[in-house]
């Protein structure tokens, strides 16, 4: 039983170390790690090379030219998992804001549905305590406006910490997601949800980074707000793959 974590990171050199050595703490059957780093300016590239080193087989690393973005980086790397054949394919951000210690009970849940959220919005879930209103306000109202457009169940429909089946993602039409922010993880949950797939959500509480800085902007956020309305259209015509 093979579970690989995907992790995209641009400039995480000061958080990585810590965060692998976490993960492996856990001491889960064969979890392994596969970094996407963007040629990050301050050299997490490299450092997750040595890491990967230091841990043996346990860690892959992908490299890109530049800074492609989040959802490239996730369709890659969950490319690369599934060729490498992992049974369990997780998304985490590389900045502590995703609690490492819930993985053990995501892949639990796991064994009873096609993808576990992490979530923020079901019972036990929280934001970030110290988040200011607008901040609260903004991610609530980002996740009530696009489960409304798009009539999902899912409390969690931007959330980025995610364990999925291998056959479930190889079901999904990856190379049609095209979303690269936060959309990403809509665009996703709603792919799922049309074909049939089964979520589940356990509650996580959200921590707000406290090294390095975010990567997200008003860009992301536009492209969210807009692309939420033509995800309908894009896949009127979707059909399961046999
Ligand atoms: N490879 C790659 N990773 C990215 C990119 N943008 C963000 N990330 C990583 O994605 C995760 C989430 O990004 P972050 O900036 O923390 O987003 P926020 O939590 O919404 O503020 C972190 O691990 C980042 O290093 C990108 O363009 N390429
Ligand atoms: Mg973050």
């Amino acid at each position: 039983m093979k579970t690989t974590i995907v992790i995209p990171t641009y400039n995480e050199f000061e958080n990585l170390p810590l965060l692998v050595e976490n993960i492996f703490a856990l001491e889960m059957d064969g979890l392994n790690l596969l970094i996407v780093d963007d040629n990050s300016p301050d050299g997490t590239g490299q450092l997750a090379e040595e890491l990967s080193v230091q841990y043996q087989n346990r860690i892959q690393v992908m490299h890109r030219a530049g800074k492609l973005g989040l959802g490239t980086a996730y369709n890659q790397g969950f490319r690369r998992a599934i060729a490498d054949g992992a049974d369990y394919i997780g998304q985490m951000d590389a900045d502590f804001s995703h609690p490492i210690d819930k993985l053990p009970i995501m892949a639990e849940v796991l064994k009873s549905c096609d993808v576990v959220i992490g979530s923020r919005y079901v019972a036990g879930g929280k934001l970030d305590e110290t988040w200011p209103f607008y901040r609260k306000w903004l991610s609530g109202f980002g996740n009530f406006y696009a489960r409304t457009i798009l009539g999902l169940s899912i409390r969690d429909v931007t959330g980025g910490y995610k364990l999925w089946k291998r056959a479930t993602l190889e079901a999904m039409p990856l190379d049609r997601i095209k979303a690269n922010g936060y959309m990403f993880q809509v665009e996703m949950n709603y792919v799922a949800t049309k074909l049939g797939f089964v979520f589940k959500e356990i509650p996580i509480y959200f921590k707000e980074r406290t090294a390095g800085t975010s990567k997200m902007n008003l860009a992301i956020s536009r492209e969210a707000a807009i692309r939420t309305w033509s995800l309908r259209k894009t896949y009127r015509d979707l059909k399961r793959k046999k």
